[in-house]
């Protein structure tokens, strides 16, 4: 099976560079696509081709499936990276980039829709040996009394979740049998109209766990690998803003047993390309709420304690090669931080794009920035207002640590606001560095 020869970069931003830079280590040809207000990203300088495939709004560009078809058809381009986010889990578009004869750089749309729809992703893990959040099992009926009975069995609180929903939209919280079924019906009718499927389940509500997750890569030909986990507690509005891995403070047998369930679950479904299991983590549990059919954000912390180039496999996998490595090969070593730097206003979070008239990266042992920044380049109020990912690695997590709060001392980005006084804090924050905080632990803070 020979490597993909030409791909087309479906994303922006910092995404989209990390994805050239792993083509062009494989000697793939790349094709940058963008939007009439993303000109001067530095992808797009650096791509062998680009295309512009709309004006600025992203229904216009970065999800417009037809312009994407054809831009890879007039630069007869052999696959499509989604990176993350805009169509990434989008079924109908893997099944649309495979029908025109490209290939879709991720799994296949079958399992893109198997676990975008909740209810029956969790069926899949429970059956595959993937501890799961006890609840319904399953959608809840119009049978109210079959609710109550579910919702007493598990007890109190639940939440109710859409099956469409995920990443935190159509859920709500039910502490009491009096709010029950009204809880339900409205959830039903919120998701209704937000994803067009009123199917609702219930689970127990976690109320102070930790987001937890574990990436995994499989090439759909039998092999299936896990690169550890990840915590991602720290968090704003379902967004979040630090990132570590491994996760802090969690038994080294309870963390291999539930990744080897993982690795089970992607070979028992046959899964292709790199992937993530959220689980909530609480009270020594783990508990399974939703799989990623994408690569993430984070993935590089993975990549400084394993030295495993994510994108890279993900490139090879979808060309059909097998992985390049076994999970004996797979070494676990040191610690890794990513802090998150958006361009928005430290005080109240309100998006700040604008002119960068100064950048400047830090640097020095173990520190990689993620950036598609430049000096004089122009944050569009378009998109996400990620700008870079600051990653240390460190021997231990104090130096990996000792080394993000240098790093953060050094970033400047003068022009416009950023969160990095966030981070500065944050790093310095007692319970952070204690390590394991609860998905609720930023949110208070900012509280107080
Ligand atoms: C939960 C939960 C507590 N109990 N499920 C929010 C996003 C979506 N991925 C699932 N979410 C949650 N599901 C049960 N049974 C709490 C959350 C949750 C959360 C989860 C991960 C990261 C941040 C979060 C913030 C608020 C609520």
């Amino acid at each position: 099976m020979p490597m993909l020869e030409k791909v087309l970069i479906a994303n922006r931003g910092e995404i989209a560079l990390r994805v050239l830079r792993a083509c062009k280590e494989l000697d793939i040809r790349t094709v940058a696509v963008h939007s009439q207000a993303d000109r001067e990203l530095m992808h797009v300088r650096l791509a062998d081709e680009s295309v512009c495939i709309g004006p600025a709004p992203s229904t216009e560009s970065y999800l417009n499936v037809p312009a994407i078809i054809s831009a890879a058809e007039v630069t007869n381009a052999s696959g499509i990276h989604p990176g993350y986010g805009f169509l990434a889990e989008n079924a109908d578009f893997a099944d649309q980039v495979e029908k025109s004869g490209f290939t879709f750089i991720g799994p296949t749309a079958d399992t893109i829709r198997l676990m975008g729809d909740k209810v029956s992703a969790i069926e899949a893990m429970r059956k595959s040996g993937v501890p799961t959040v006890p609840g319904s099992n399953g959608p809840l009926t119009d049978d109210n009394e079959r609710t109550l009975e579910v919702a007493r069995s598990i007890g109190f609180p639940v939440i109710v979740k859409a099956a469409a929903g995920g990443g935190g939209r159509g859920m709500r919280v039910v502490h009491n049998e009096a709010a029950l079924i009204n809880s339900v019906q409205v959830t039903q009718s919120e998701a209704a109209a937000a994803f067009g499927s009123d199917v609702v389940y219930l689970e127990k509500f976690l109320q102070k766990p930790r987001h937890v997750e574990i990436q995994v890569i499989a090439d759909g030909q039998g092999n299936a690998i896990h690169l550890g986990d990840r915590d991602c507690s720290l968090q704003r509005r379902h967004q979040k803003v630090l990132e570590e891995a491994p996760a802090p403070g969690i038994p080294d047998d309870l963390r291999n047993q539930v990744a080897e369930a993982c690795v089970n679950a992607c070979i028992e479904i046959g899964y292709r390309g790199a992937g993530t299991f959220e689980f909530l983590y609480e009270d020594g549990g783990f508990y399974f709420i939703e799989m990623n059919t994408r690569v993430q954000v984070e993935h590089p912390v993975t990549e400084m304690i394993t030295g495993i180039d994510i994108v890279k496999e993900q490139l090879r996998v979808a060309s059909g090669m097998p992985l390049s490595f076994a999970q004996e090969d797979v070494n676990f070593h040191g610690h890794a931080f990513e802090c998150r730097i958006n361009a928005e206003d430290p005080q109240n979070f309100l998006p700040s794009p604008g002119k960068v008239t100064t950048f400047h990266a830090p640097g020095g042992l173990g520190i990689r920035v993620d950036s598609h920044l430049y000096d004089g380049y122009t944050v569009p109020p378009f998109y996400d207002s990620l700008i870079a990912k600051i990653i240390s690695f460190g021997e231990s997590r104090q130096v990996a640590l000792a080394r993000m709060r240098q790093a953060l001392d050094e970033l400047v980005v003068e022009g416009i606001r950023t969160n990095t006084p966030l981070h500065r804090e944050l790093v310095l924050d007692r319970a952070f560095q204690a390590g394991g905080v609860s998905i609720h632990y930023l949110e208070s803070k900012l509280e107080d």
